[in-house]
């Protein structure tokens, strides 16, 4: 039988179908996503929960002149299925192929780069002010995650776009999901409004009032805008997003095409913000995915029948961190955890289990981890914050001002750090070196193996000062180090003698550094292999002396080149 996503080659052939085609076209879809995912591996969950809402935005609104800025953006397969990238689907975030992110430069309807958390709202409340001074005529619409509305840069424009009398809509997916359980006041929030009888009710009263429309026009509008505002104060007087300013449409069932183009089109009549809650449910469809969404959040290649992953995952960095983080904190009580909705990615399941009163998630909130952070130090305690070196960027700030200022022992852990593979160059670690070099009171260290990284843990948490610990995503390399000297404050590690070339490497790529030399060495070139371990402060003894001898050198890392390893001499 013919599929109708055969026939859907752009949006416009999308407006011409019935509900009942678009329901046949939501499995078709949902059957591609799975079949791309489980080959090229991706975000399988976030995009089988949005593609009901993403069929009814298409379906209302006329991209590309209309703007959709998606939150994160890992959610937006469905999106680029529907807006003519269907065939190039099986490219999905190979070399060549199309992002698994928004990208301008990929198709006009992609209008903005995601890929980090809690930017949409901002975004699209500046082009929404920027279409009111140009004097242009379109939607300007931002959808973003519960998750990702518990980041701070999210909070922020909420805060802005409730009083600015600005056009614009945030469809707010709300499935309860982060990558795993959703947290926090906001969340907590969130769940009230789901189960609360007269939600259900006042929805009832939207429904009603919606299916008037075609008959009420504006009228219908006008009494919805009177009416409704004050109705759902009297029926709930704390309702957050109406009390900062936005008007509130929901909540409305995620996977119902047709009520949510209904409440989408009365939505485009409203001025002002609008805030619509949709509900929906991640990983729909699939049942292995509906069962554990965390997993197939951003899962590998994997089995379509069993969900079983056909990836093999060695022991990586991030398991080793949270092994020897419990055995610290359970010599030392000292010692908490902080995870900025990341618990599972970097390794601290164990820790929450072992140490519930010790594990904080902050939500997707690096900033305020880092800034909690400070004041637990700051009261005597360790905090050790485990964050994907990408994400880090957001807190430069707090590291200078909350931590560094202060000489407070913070302990930072950089994970993901250097290049992290296919979700493109948002996600890339490359300018931590870079930046946190730059930071005064810092002591910034990067493991060759697991081992040196459990003896560098052991040292920044002993350290009672700023100390950054960066390591890369996976497991070590192929050269297996016999030698583990002591960690000694800003002492590098002679790993080979030589008298040709003086190579000085940092973290993974000591290994890269080792397996050259080597090949060096079968061409007659013997190498001086120094593992500097220490960026901050560098060992600069032992490389000056080494350089003074060799009179040749040459640096090896993953970092950007401006600032890290090579600027340090
Ligand atoms: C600043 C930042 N921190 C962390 C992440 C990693 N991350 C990607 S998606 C995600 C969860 C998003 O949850 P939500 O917005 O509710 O979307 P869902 O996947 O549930 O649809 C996280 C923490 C990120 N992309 N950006």
């Amino acid at each position: 039988m013919d599929k109708i996503l055969d026939k859907i080659n752009g949006t416009e052939d999308l407006k011409k179908l019935n509900i009942q085609e678009k329901k046949e076209l939501a499995e078709d879809i949902r059957e591609l996503i799975i079949k791309t995912v489980s080959n090229n591996g991706g975000h399988l969950a976030s995009n089988l929960g949005v593609v009901e809402l993403t069929i009814a935005i298409h379906s209302v609104f006329d991209a590309p002149k209309d703007k959709i800025i998606w939150d994160v953006g890992h959610q937006s397969y469905v999106h680029k299925i529907l807006t003519g990238r269907k065939d190039k689907m099986p490219t999905l975030r190979k070399l060549g192929g199309i992002a698994g992110f928004p990208k301008q430069s990929e198709s006009e309807y992609d209008s903005f780069d995601t890929g980090h958390s809690s930017t949409s709202i901002s975004v699209a409340l500046g082009m929404a002010v920027a279409r009111d001074i140009n004097k242009e005529n379109n939607h300007i619409i931002a959808v973003i995650g519960d998750g990702a509305l518990t980041g701070g840069m999210a909070l922020e424009a909420l805060n802005h776009a409730g009083a600015m009398k600005t056009n614009l809509i945030v469809i707010l997916n709300d499935n309860e999901m982060s990558i795993s359980k959703n947290v926090g006041g906001i969340s907590m929030f969130l769940s009230k409004v789901r189960t609360r009888k007269f939600y259900t009710e006042s929805n009832r009263y939207v429904k009603k009032v919606v299916s008037m429309l075609p008959r009420g026009g504006n009228f219908i509008i006008r009494f919805i805008r009177k009416i409704k505002y004050s109705i759902k104060q009297l029926l709930i007087p704390n309702m957050l997003f109406e009390d900062i300013g936005f008007r509130y449409l929901g909540p409305i069932d995620g996977h119902d095409i047709e009520k949510l183009e209904s409440i989408l089109k009365v939505s485009k009549e409203l001025d002002g913000p609008i805030l619509i809650h949709v509900v929906t449910k991640k990983g729909k469809g699939y049942k292995p995915a509906e069962e554990n969404p965390d997993k197939f959040h951003s899962a590998s290649k994997f089995d379509i029948e069993t969900g079983e992953s056909l990836v093999e995952k060695p022991k990586d960095y991030s398991a080793v961190f949270g092994e020897k983080l419990v055995k610290i904190a359970k010599e030392n009580k000292k010692v908490v955890a902080i995870t900025a909705a990341m618990k599972d990615g970097t390794g601290l399941d164990e820790f929450a289990k072992e140490f519930p009163d010790r594990c904080f998630d902050v939500g997707i909130a690096e900033q305020h981890a880092l800034g909690f952070a400070a004041g637990l130090a700051k009261n005597n305690m360790i905090p050790v914050v485990p964050i994907y070196s990408s994400f880090y960027q957001r807190c430069y700030d707090q590291v200078i001002h909350d931590i560094c200022l202060q000489n407070l022992g913070v302990v930072m852990c950089v994970d993901r750090a250097g290049l992290v593979g296919n979700d493109g160059e948002t996600h890339q670690g490359i300018f931590d070196l870079s930046f946190f070099s730059l930071v005064p009171n810092i002591t910034i260290m990067a493991p060759k193996d697991f081992e040196e990284f459990e003896n560098m843990l052991e040292y920044a948490v002993n350290l009672e000062k700023p100390v950054v610990i960066r390591y890369p995503r996976g497991g070590e390399g192929k050269n297996k180090f016999q030698t583990h000297e002591k960690i000694r404050k800003g002492k590098a590690e002679l790993l080979q003698e030589g008298n040709d070339l003086t190579i000085v490497s940092i973290g993974k790529m000591v290994d890269r550094a080792v397996t050259i030399s080597s090949i060096l060495g079968e061409n007659g070139i013997n190498a001086e292999v120094i593992n500097a371990r220490f960026l901050k402060p560098i060992d600069e003894n032992m490389i000056m002396n080494s350089i003074k001898k060799t009179r040749k050198v040459v640096t090896i890392e993953d970092n950007i080149i401006k600032g890290g390893l090579r600027k340090c001499y």
